[in-house]
């Protein structure tokens, strides 16, 4: 399997920490693709140019990181990343959804930010940071109930802590919080984590 990803990327970093906790590093090949400024190498394999995206022996792709996540964890039922039923289920496909939507919202502050002064909004760039400040206020109750194991919900709210931290140091976002401290505390020295720290490219 070959997996698109860029290095800054943190839903392509997503993936391979999942794939690392899977034990399935061997088997992926990551491949260095850039979105922007123009998806040249990507679209080919997805046509909404973004990465993860991730090349199948047979030449199939899958996208986005949900689903890649998703069929890597198949690939090994005895160790499940995802848990396949029940409450358990929905809190860490919640988790992750509250991560990815962060990342969703950072990135597109990132790319506000880097548009001409003229051309920024500080209504988006608002609307961007407090959904970004009240998704981190709700990681705290949905670390409280995860499990022990550093299942894909944790692995994506890693991701967010890590990517924000990485692009948006100087923003006040809440990740100080005692309770987010002592969880990223713990993980970040995971060697799934560290093998995937985000690059500048
Ligand atoms: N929902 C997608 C989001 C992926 C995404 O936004 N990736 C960014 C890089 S971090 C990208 O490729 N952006 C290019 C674009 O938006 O055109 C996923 O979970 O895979």
């Amino acid at each position: 399997m070959k997996l698109l990803s860029s290095p800054p990327s943190p839903f392509a970093r997503k993936v391979r920490v999942l794939a690392l906790e899977k034990g399935l590093g061997e088997r992926l090949e990551v491949i260095e693709a850039h979105p922007w400024p123009e998806p040249t190498a990507i679209i080919e394999f997805n046509p909404l140019g973004k990465v993860p995206t991730l090349i199948l022996d047979d030449g199939s792709c899958l996208y986005d990181s949900p689903v890649i996540c998703e069929y890597l964890d198949s690939l090994d039922p005895r160790s499940p990343l995802i848990p396949d039923r029940g409450a358990a289920r929905w809190r860490v496909l919640r988790l992750q959804a509250l991560a990815d939507g962060i990342l969703d919202a950072a990135v597109n502050l990132v790319l506000e930010q880097r548009r001409p002064e003229a051309h920024r909004s500080s209504a988006m760039q608002k609307r961007f940071t407090l959904a970004i400040q009240r998704s981190f206020e709700r990681l705290p109750g949905e670390l409280a109930v995860a499990d022990d194991r550093f299942d894909l919900g944790q692995i994506a709210a890693a991701c967010a802590v890590g990517y924000v931290e990485f692009r948006l140091p100087d923003c006040n976002f809440g990740t100080d919080e005692p309770r987010i401290r002592g969880w990223w505390t713990r993980i970040q020295r995971r060697p799934s984590l560290l093998a995937t720290r985000p690059v500048l490219v």
